[in-house]
């Protein structure tokens, strides 16, 4: 991939396509593509097909997803299989049909069996059941991971997919209903301290343990890995995140020391924990001398500067 290839970047108005666009931007990369979802629909094959033919994308970043936190994923599992499924199914093919150079997919650690020795490696995948709150968003990232591996197989192509962690920064959602955890507790703690509210509700007991990486430095290694590494290079896929996990309780301490509230956290019971633990082994990542730079408090607090303006 050099300045002058024509890059494509579906889901760029989400966090992570957002991200790697503006890092490409940012290193002179000058010849980017990009669509609404009013523009272009990805689940529909002869959009995508006719947007391809008529573009010819020489490198792909397939961010766009149906994406959400643990109630999101729970309450509208048939949404998250069938638009996930579709978008992959659509993008792959389309960009084997037209010779695309090499894409880019992006996967979840939910691929990962709920019970799986920590922290997972690469080769844990499908050696168990999944986590039940995000079975059907995790199948069908499991669905694009195989088809990227099955059509370089067949094909000869050079799809590379990739499992990050849990992911903040800006353009996140904050939608109390179905965000991810950072998001909202941001929001949470914040609108709390400024209504002068004694206490906030936290989901589940606060002892599931999550790893967070900020989403620039996951656009720095996606980039990284489509300027330099290849299919054969990394196997099917590659995790990507910090290597280091805390707990749901840690983080919610974190965010009110941040946010300068002084209430008191509730945990509520009632509302699912999901998966105990997901941290990630990121020695084959390390291995490319690759590192996240972002520090989580640091990280944290310029999402909470962002957030705020
Ligand atoms: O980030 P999150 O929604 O998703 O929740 P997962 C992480 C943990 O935070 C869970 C707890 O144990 C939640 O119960 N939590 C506490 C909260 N308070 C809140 C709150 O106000 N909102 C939310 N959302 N959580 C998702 C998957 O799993 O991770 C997706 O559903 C995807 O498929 C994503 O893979 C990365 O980490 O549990």
């Amino acid at each position: 991939m050099n300045k002058n290839s024509r890059i494509f970047i579906a889901g760029h108005r989400g966090m992570v396509g957002s991200a790697i666009k503006r890092k490409l931007e940012s290193r002179g990369y000058s010849d980017l593509l990009y669509r609404t979802r009013g523009e272009l629909d990805l689940t529909n094959q002869q959009s995508v097909n006719e947007f391809f033919t008529s573009q010819k994308p020489e490198y792909v970043f397939l961010a766009a997803a149906k994406v959400g936190g643990i109630m999101a994923n729970s309450t509208y599992p048939a949404e998250f299989i069938y638009e996930n499924l579709m978008i992959e199914a659509n993008v792959i093919h389309a960009a084997y049909v037209n010779g695309v150079k090499k894409l880019l997919f992006l996967g979840s650690s939910c691929i990962y069996p709920r019970l799986a020795p920590q922290p997972l490696k690469e080769e844990y995948l499908l050696t168990g059941e999944l986590e039940v709150t995000n079975e059907a968003y995790a199948i069908a990232k499991i669905a694009g991971i195989r088809m990227c591996k099955h059509y370089n197989q067949q094909y000869g192509t050079n799809f590379i997919s990739v499992m990050p962690t849990n992911l903040y920064g800006p353009n996140d959602n904050y939608d109390p209903k179905t965000s991810h955890v950072m998001a909202a507790l941001i929001r949470k703690f914040h609108e709390a301290k400024k209504n002068n509210e004694p206490e906030v509700i936290v989901w589940g007991t606060g002892s599931p343990r999550r790893e967070f990486l900020h989403v620039d430095d996951m656009a720095d290694a996606c980039i990284l890995l489509m300027e330099k590494y290849t299919f054969s290079d990394i196997g099917e896929f590659i995790n990507i995140g910090t290597g280091r996990d805390i707990t749901i309780r840690e983080l919610a301490e974190l965010i009110k020391n941040i946010v300068g509230y002084h209430g008191k956290i509730i945990y509520d019971h009632s509302k699912p924990d999901g998966t105990p633990q997901k941290l990630l082994d990121v020695t084959k990542l390390h291995r490319l001398g690759w590192k996240a730079s972002i520090q989580l408090k640091d990280g944290i607090e310029r999402v909470y500067r962002e957030y705020i303006q």
